[in-house]
């Protein structure tokens, strides 16, 4: 679906975990979707010049850079997707914004509030010369969610009363798993908060249209030294012998109130052993309820309250039909999908947008604004659990 139509020449930084989701989606979505533009993987970036060929070729990149600067100085770049630990974000979206490249940014957007501003500052200036920007927030695209916002947005919920979102992961319970880079203040900018948390104060703000006004929270690393990492791939990584200092949290749990009047509570963990990817939110409101889980990710639970009791109660949404959000290009009916289809869907959403020249969503902006709320649950927890509102 791709033949005849304008290009745009991508360009990959990172090649880990996300990287390859990326690379994926770069791969699949044109053959999916019928898009404005047909999206070319030109090239991938990395440091080390022989593990990036090796991923280049894995993944589907045509050539290999290993200075970043240097895709911003290519006339076939269009668009730069950063899938770079945090502390390098901020300085290749704000450079490659300002050479004139669309940017696709993993989530956290940045690891500091302030990083966050610039990115977003640079956005808006590059928007109005035609250059775009999102950051990729991928449980969004989950088909079951996209119709949990749907169904806000029908008013289905009514007043939105109570919103309930977790996120608990266990790979890092054995305190022999190294010291990789989610690990560590200076590359993650937080553990658990950032890593995870932001996604489902994404997800519940998404879903919910509503936004976090102000947090009491509580934060915790359970190990506090483990075996510095020798050599890691994704979220896997050999230990040395050798100590460091974890310098993130490995749980935050905060309540919130909404600008919309809902109370909130948000539980982010890799300690929960036995919850693997465990993403779930329930949100409910006057007229009606849903409750998702990721693991579950091709269903939604929805309760509405205005049928009669005697039968009314939660019914089990099969998102799997051409009616739902993204689902009529894939399978026939019945069919599900899986994590990977949420980094397609992003993709596609970014290419529908960009293609059509029209700002991506969800912007810079909204990462900025996620990234005020992990830093007023850094300052409440620091302050005891102290009352903090989010910044504005
Ligand atoms: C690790 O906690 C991780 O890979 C996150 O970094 C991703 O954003 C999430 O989708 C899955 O878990």
């Amino acid at each position: 679906m791709t033949q005849g139509k304008p290009a745009l020449g991508v360009a990959m930084v990172g090649y880990a975990f996300m990287g390859a989701a990326h690379s994926q989606a770069w791969r699949t979505v044109g053959r999916v979707y019928d898009l404005p533009v047909a999206a070319e993987m030109r090239v991938v970036c990395g440091r080390d010049e022989g593990r990036a060929r090796e991923a280049a070729d894995r993944l589907g990149w045509a050539e290999v850079e290993i200075d970043w600067r240097r895709l911003l100085e290519r006339d076939d770049v269009d668009v730069v997707d950063v899938c770079t630990p945090g502390d390098s974000h901020a300085e290749i979206a704000i450079a490659a914004l300002e050479a004139g490249k669309h940017v696709l940014c993993e989530k956290p957007l940045a690891n500091t509030v302030e990083e966050a501003e610039a990115m977003t500052a640079a956005a808006q200036r590059a928007e109005a010369a035609g250059v775009f920007s999102m950051v990729g927030f991928n449980y969004r695209r989950v088909p079951a969610v996209a119709l949990a916002r749907q169904l806000v947005e029908q008013g289905r919920l009514g007043t939105i009363r109570h919103i309930r979102a977790q996120y608990l992961q266990d790979w890092i319970v054995d305190p022999e798993f190294p010291l990789v880079w989610r690990l560590q203040k200076d590359k993650a900018g937080s553990g658990a908060l950032g890593d995870i948390g932001a996604h489902i104060v994404d997800l519940a703000q998404f879903v919910t249209g509503d936004t976090v006004a102000g947090v009491s929270a509580l934060m915790e690393t359970f190990v506090k030294q483990r075996p510095l990492a020798e050599a890691s791939s994704g979220l896997s990584a050999a230990g040395s012998s050798e100590l460091g200092d974890v310098t993130v949290d490995d749980a935050s749990l905060f309540l919130a109130r909404t600008t919309g009047g809902a109370v909130a509570t948000f539980e982010a963990t890799r300690f929960a052993a036995g919850r693997k990817n465990g993403l779930r939110l329930e949100v409910e409101g006057s007229k009606g309820s849903i409750a998702f889980e990721f693991e579950s990710m091709n269903e939604l639970l929805f309760h509405d309250h205005t049928e009669p009791a005697a039968t009314a109660g939660f019914r089990r949404i099969s998102v799997t039909e051409p009616e739902h959000p993204y689902m009529s290009a894939w399978w026939p009916a019945g069919h599900i999908i899986g994590y990977e289809h949420t980094f397609t869907h992003e993709v596609r959403d970014f290419l529908e947008a960009v293609g059509s020249s029209r700002p991506p969503s969800p912007s810079f902006a909204d990462g900025l604004q996620v990234q005020r709320v992990l830093a007023a649950v850094e300052q409440s927890a620091a302050k005891d659990s102290c009352w903090t509102a989010v910044e504005s």
